[in-house]
């Protein structure tokens, strides 16, 4: 069975600013994956940071959510170097880095990310080139554009360095981690601190000036909403397992209700 081009277009879909609803997976499964992709969700994100996947599990995950005609990202360490780039050549259509603090980060993660003259990825596409559509030359060509360096925005520092990591060439979109900027901007006292509702705006914006993708985590529908209203365009809706245990104890509720 021939895969989808699902890496055609999306790049320069997201880039152009459309909404955009994603979720992170923690659950490995590419059954779990399969069924999340028949949903309405876009994309996916793989999380290898705090989620379960490990590199098996993002070479099978690619290919359920492709064959449901949907790309995924994977979130990664920014140490993670050559990793990323493996993960492109399983066919991702872009990695989210967390913690990219300052512009020595970002040009760590771009060096994986994108082939010369911008980066310094290694050639080796194995399932890039079918999910693009294009011959081995043709993905070489355009690569640069059709896969995307995420940098996550979740520190003081980060923040401190914004309009310098979003000017570093490579770096596609920042991504806001709304817990861990909390933790930093409140120095570990809690996950909810006013000071992120006063930076999501400053973050958007700059994102927008730069011309680059404004991303962010939302772990419900009315943040979501909030954020989308503030300029978010790339959102991470909530997370797999919050889907299945939410819809569950909707479920029971429900009945519990009426058969009680
Ligand atoms: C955060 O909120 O810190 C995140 O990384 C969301 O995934
Ligand atoms: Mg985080």
């Amino acid at each position: 069975m021939a895969f989808p081009a699902v890496l055609a277009d999306f790049a320069p879909t997201l880039r152009r600013g459309g909404l955009h609803l994603s979720t992170f997976c923690q659950l490995p499964d590419p059954n779990a994956i399969e069924a999340l992709a028949k949903t309405k969700l876009d994309s996916f994100i793989f999380d290898m940071q705090h989620g379960m996947f490990d590199e098996a599990a993002v070479l099978a995950g690619v290919a359920a959510a492709s064959l449901e005609g949907k790309p995924a990202f994977v979130r990664l360490p920014v140490d993670a170097g050559g990793l990323a780039s493996r993960v492109l050549d399983f066919g991702a259509a872009g990695v989210v880095c967390p913690m990219v603090n300052t512009v020595a980060d970002a040009e760590r993660l771009v060096s994986y990310i994108k082939f010369p003259p911008i980066g310094a990825r290694s050639w080796g596409p194995r399932r890039a080139i079918p999910l693009s559509g294009l011959s081995a030359p043709g993905y070489l060509a355009r690569a640069n554009e059709l896969t995307l360096a995420i940098a996550m925005i979740e520190t003081r520092q980060a923040l401190d360095n914004l309009d310098a990591i979003l000017a570093v060439p490579g770096v596609d979109g920042v991504f806001v981690g709304p817990s861990d900027l909390s933790v930093s901007l409140s120095g570990g006292a809690t996950l909810d601190s006013a000071e992120v509702a006063s930076a999501l705006d400053h973050i958007a914006a700059r994102a927008r000036t730069a011309g680059k993708i404004a991303g962010i985590f939302a772990i419900n529908p009315a943040y979501a909403v909030d954020c989308a209203t503030r300029g978010y365009s790339f959102i991470a809706l909530m997370q797999d397992a919050m889907f299945m245990q939410q819809a569950a104890d909707g479920a029971v509720a429900a009945v519990r209700e009426k058969a009680a």
